[in-house]
């Protein structure tokens, strides 16, 4: 019987973490037909689908992923948009983890023996499989380059995040025209199926994409919630602001700083509970106000975030 390796992202799934996984494994699908048959690569998932996932694998009717807590000892596993044990599948450090494909710095993941890291500084994870596809010259089917160019859309914010590179534009024309669909176009549709979020439960909306960073002996909790239209989304900062109170009491974090990124106007509102100081430091404002703090041209929670709080750890 042939042997399952469960290819899965990250906890708290945003587009990427999932798109990449089912992505990824379709790939390694076909190259095990190719060069080593006896493998099974089955993609997996840490937690809900965001809505334009569900959006996305609905419309081009792609099975939605299995959702699983941990991995057992032993299983063999490939990371995806990921590469730090607090993000990772519970089990982590048990199991017999083959490879990680991802775009975020590195943070700590030691290994036994030899695996394939494939970790590169740019847009999107999708992008990164997307490039694997073309390296092993196999071409996406159409719905699975759809599927990728909608990850590296949200990842990118429709190309428009620092994060977005050359790389990042050359495979979403690349997934595009597979896909059979105006990389912008399709982009923006996929963004728009999210809806503004401001209806969401108070835990979705507030931390629906949240990730834990190690910073000295403190964890700093930084959340984003991505929306086609902040101020609909700050009409319910009293009650964020309690759902985040009621979290740091919860797992004893430092800190917990939420993006409230308003892509139509391209930028962040950090709201901060907990000690903030390092925030202000980090970036040399006095997040503690009623309302928050505007920051314009913030979008990517990596590079224009996390970078500066870690890098004061
Ligand atoms: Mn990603």
């Amino acid at each position: 019987m042939a042997e399952t390796i469960i290819v899965v992202g990250h906890k708290n799934p945003d587009n990427d973490a999932i798109c990449a996984a089912i992505g990824y494994a379709e790939l390694k699908n076909i190259l095990a037909d190719r060069d080593a048959p006896g493998y099974v690569y089955k993609p997996a998932r840490l937690g809900q689908l965001p809505p334009e996932t569900g959006w996305v694998l609905g419309k081009l009717g792609i099975p939605v992923p299995e959702l699983i807590d941990h991995v057992d000892p032993g299983q063999k596993v490939i990371l995806v948009d990921h590469n730090e044990v607090l993000q990772a599948v519970d089990g982590i450090e048990d199991a017999d983890l083959l490879e990680i494909i991802d775009h975020h710095r590195i943070g700590g993941l030691v290994t036994a023996g030899p695996i394939k890291f494939h970790n590169l500084p740019i847009g999107s994870s999708a992008t990164v499989v997307a490039k694997e596809f073309e390296r092993e010259g196999i071409e996406p089917s159409k719905e699975t380059a759809a599927m990728l160019l909608s990850a590296l859309m949200t990842d990118t914010v429709l190309l428009k995040s620092p994060t977005a590179t050359k790389s990042d534009h050359y495979q979403a024309e690349w997934l595009a025209k597979f896909a059979g669909v105006d990389a912008m176009e399709w982009g923006s549709q996929v963004i728009k199926s999210r809806g503004s979020g401001a209806d969401l439960p108070i835990d979705r909306l507030v931390a629906a994409d949240a990730k834990e960073f190690q910073v000295g002996d403190d964890i700093v909790f930084i959340a984003q919630r991505e929306t086609v239209d902040g101020k609909a989304v700050m009409e319910r900062e009293a009650e964020m602001r309690d759902y985040m109170k009621k979290v740091i009491a919860e797992n004893g974090y430092r800190s917990f700083l939420l993006m409230v990124t308003d892509i139509i106007e391209e930028g962040s509102t950090f709201i901060c509970e907990g000690d903030c100081a390092l925030i202000d430091k980090a970036f040399g404002i006095s997040v503690d106000v009623p309302g928050g703090v505007w920051m314009p041209g913030v979008l990517s929670r990596k590079k224009q975030v996390a970078a500066p709080i870690l890098a004061l750890g």
